[in-house]
Parts: structure tokens; C-alpha cells; sequence
């Protein structure tokens, strides 16, 4: 199913009325504050955000799955949802594979589908935290971090395996995430899982293409519950600097314990040049997958105060960050849900944008301790969604992307098209 975009200009219309004096009122406030809303509505259309294959589906818990219809069944079917999202939304101009539940049949073909629908390829994940059916060696007891050379090499080959892959759609970065670890006190030794993993690391670092990058991906517990070989940003931005100037660290919102301050980590990170690419979700305990902004929307405000300040001071040449929603969704419609995240991502870098970092660092030099937190919190209590819509209608988005999507009827359409009884590959 594709948009139909005259659709889209007709509901936009029908509420434009409503629209211009929200956003004109806004547009005024900022003026008067010497704030150039414009230029803030044309950062935001540039914003893209990529969309991972495996949230089209529905989500599972460790009790159980409940299937929401017209799921994609095929990498097919999963570019296409992804371009219902982009069409709605004008921020979702690309897709995270994952391998090997997206290996496509024929790369070229599937190549010009994603091209047709404006979608480039972010970054592909290797897959080495299940084993796969005639795999011959296994890895629960681990994958690069193995204490069986058989198992690491067979890891490694898999992750070259999907540089390769990702190299046919014209990817340029590879996203380890690895769920090595143990449950059990004496169960593993952790400095020779550590070392297995750096030199595994290090072996497909030295396989990439001259302008890849890698991004290391941590997170303190789960599927193991006493020790994770890759467990916080210092491990993984010990292990980048181990491999090389084109390993990053990647920094997933869920993986950190609870009250770890994420916008500190991303500071350092920036600093060093080391942030590569993010993860957006959101959580009350752990690695909940939740909405991201759904629970902590001044924390999400904050770290994007942090990645404004760093993308405007970036000494460190960090590159371009890799956006990503990593949630999963089990109650909502995914792709009301992904839309619903772009929302929260978007409302959170315009109100980031609002912030005067001069006058900060000013009140910061004069230790005007109220002054400073004033200066966050105006930018934050600003309602800046008419910013949001109109870089949305600016893409020949629509204005409000879930509406469109209920009056177009698009699950309704997919579940006709795809049936009832599909479900998505994935988790
Ligand atoms: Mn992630």
C-alpha cells in the first residue's frame, strides 16, 4: 500500500485554518524572544529518523504475543510500512535491517523499491544472541565473547557476512549488539570473555569497506542477569578505541539501570568524538521498550539539549549520528506507535533548539543557578508542536500523521491486502 499524498494535502487543508494562527502566534512569541522559528521548522524537516524492520510487527513479552493484522511478512512488505510512515510523517527516510531475518532474495530490486519510496539503508544488525536452525555451533554460552574458537569464528564470519549484505544495499555501518554474558557468580571469567571480544571486534573492524563505521552497542543486564561482557558506555567506548577511528559507541535510551543520567554519558561521548548512533525508547524499569517520551520526556528533552550542544561544538568530528527507534510494541499498532515516537523525538530536538546556549553558558559563568534551570524549562514548557507540524507539511507530510493514518484507513488496508493470520519476522 502506498500514500495517497493528495489525500494528505486535503486534510491538511481542512486544517489549516486551526494551524496558521497556532503557529503564527508561535512564530511571534519566539520573535520576541529573538528566536528564529523558521530556521528551527527547517531543522526539523531535515531530521530523519530510521525505522528498525523488526518494529513493524507486533512485540512479544517473555509470556506472549498478541497479533494486530496486516503485519509485513517479507523485507517487501516491511520497506513498504516503512514508507506509509515516511509518506505520514516526512522523518522516516530509512530502514535498519537486521540479519538474517531481512536477507533479501534480490538486493537490486529491493534496492529500487526503497528508492522509490525516498528510503536509504541506516545501519544493518548482526544476530548472534539466538542460534539459528542448522547453525553448527551455539551460542549460549556466548558469540564473539565465546570460550570455543569454533563459535567466535562462526560469529565473526556472521557479522562480515552482514557487512556484506548491508554493502549490497548501500549501507555504511554495521550495529553490534551482543547478549554475551552470564547469570551465574564463577560461571564465565570476565577478563577472558572481555578479550575474546575486543579481538573478535578487532577481526571484523579490520572486514569493513574504507567508509564504514561500527557502532558498539551496551547494556548492563538481560538476557543475563549477573555480568554482560559489554555493559555500559566505558566498556563499549573502550573497546571503539581498541578497534579503530570508525568505531562508535551507540547509545540505546533502555539500556542503562534506572536514574543513570543518559545526557551526561552522551556529553562525554560528544566530547570524544566517540558517539556514532542512538537508540530511541523509553522506560520506567529497564529495558521496557516503551514509547520513547512516553514516560520521561524531560530526560529526553535534556539529552537533546546535550546532542544539540554537541553537534553545534563539534571539535570532536563526531559523525553525522545514526537515529534509530528501538522500541517494541505489543499493545499499540506499531506503526502508530513509531509514528507516535517520531512525534516525541521531534517535539523534543525543536525544544532543544529553543535553548539559548549563550545566554546558558553565561548564567552557568555567573553561577546563576535559577537563571539556568529557567533557561531549560521555558524551552521545555514551550508548546512547540506547531513547529513540528508545519516541518511536517513543509516534507508534504501531514499535519497530523495519526489522524491521516485512521481516516485513510491504513491498517485496515494492510490487514485486507496482507490478512489477519501474518506474522511479522522478528522478535
Ligand atoms: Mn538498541
Amino acid at each position: 500500500m502506498k500514500i495517497d499524498k493528495s489525500r494528505l494535502e486535503e486534510l491538511n487543508q481542512s486544517k489549516e485554518w486551526l494551524h496558521s494562527g497556532t503557529l503564527n502566534g508561535l512564530l511571534d512569541n519566539l520573535a520576541s524572544q529573538n528566536i528564529d522559528g523558521q530556521a528551527i521548522i527547517e531543522q526539523l524537516s531535515k531530521f530523519q529518523v530510521a525505522i528498525p524492520s523488526w518494529a513493524l510487527g507486533a512485540g512479544g513479552t517473555r509470556f506472549g504475543r498478541y497479533n494486530f493484522g496486516g503485519e509485513p511478512s517479507n523485507l517487501e512488505q516491511k520497506i513498504y510500512d516503512v514508507g506509509i510512515i515516511h509518506s505520514l510523517t516526512g522523518s522516516a527516510g530509512a530502514i535498519s535491517l537486521h540479519i538474517p531475518w531481512d536477507i533479501p532474495s534480490d538486493a537490486q530490486a529491493i534496492k529500487e523499491l526503497a528508492s522509490d519510496l525516498d528510503i536509504k539503508f541506516d545501519a544493518v544488525n548482526s544476530n548472534t544472541f539466538q542460534d539459528q536452525k542448522g547453525q553448527k555451533h551455539s551460542y549460549k554460552f556466548g558469540s564473539l565473547c565465546n570460550e570455543s574458537s569454533e563459535s567466535r569464528n562462526q560469529a565473526v564470519a556472521h557479522n562480515i557476512e552482514v557487512i556484506k549484505i548491508g554493502e549490497q544495499l548501500g549501507s555504511k555501518s554495521i550495529t553490534v549488539w551482543l547478549a554475551d554474558g552470564s547469570s551465574f557468580p564463577g560461571q564465565m571469567n570476565f577478563r577472558r570473555a572481555l578479550d575474546h571480544t575486543s579481538d573478535s571486534l578487532k577481526r571484523i573492524y579490520a572486514e569493513m569497506p574504507s567508509d564504514w563505521s561500527m557502532f558498539i552497542e551496551y547494556k548492563p543486564y538481560e538476557p543475563h542477569f549477573y555480568h554482560t561482557v559489554i555493559q555500559d558506555w566505558g566498556t563499549s567506548f573502550m573497546l571503539a578505541n581498541e578497534c579503530g577511528d570508525r568505531a562508535y559507541t551507540l547509545v540505546d535510551l533502555g539500556h542503562h539501570l534506572p536514574n543513570t543520567n543518559i545526557e551526561h554519558i552522551v556529553s562525554t561521548l560528544m566530547y570524544k568524538g566517540k558517539l556514532g548512533g542512538f537508540h530511541f525508547n523509553d522506560s520506567k524499569y529497564g529495558d521496557d521498550d516503551l514509547t520513547v517520551g512516553s514516560i520521561k520526556p524531560y530526560q529526553l528533552f535534556l539529552i537533546f539539549n546535550e546532542l544539540v550542544f554537541g553537534m553545534l561544538n563539534n571539535n570532536a568530528e563526531n559523525p553525522d549520528l545514526s537515529w534509530m527507534i528501538d522500541a517494541s510494541h505489543n499493545l499499540k499498532d506499531p506503526l502508530e506507535d513509531l509514528m507516535e515516537s517520531l512525534d516525541a523525538i521531534l517535539i523534543a530536538y525543536a525544544q532543544a533548539l529553543l535553548v539559548d546556549q549563550a545566554l546558558l553558558k553565561e548564567a552557568q559563568q555567573n553561577h546563576d543557578v535559577s537563571y539556568c534551570q529557567q533557561i531549560l524549562q521555558n524551552a521545555f514548557r514551550t508548546d512547540v508542536r506547531p513547529l513540528v507540524r508545519q516541518a511536517r507539511i513543509n516534507n508534504n507530510a501531514a499535519s497530523n500523521p495519526i489522524e491521516a493514518y485512521r481516516k485513510l484507513k491504513v491498517r485496515k488496508t494492510l490487514i485486507d491486502e496482507r490478512g489477519m493470520d501474518v506474522t511479522a519476522t522478528g522478535l
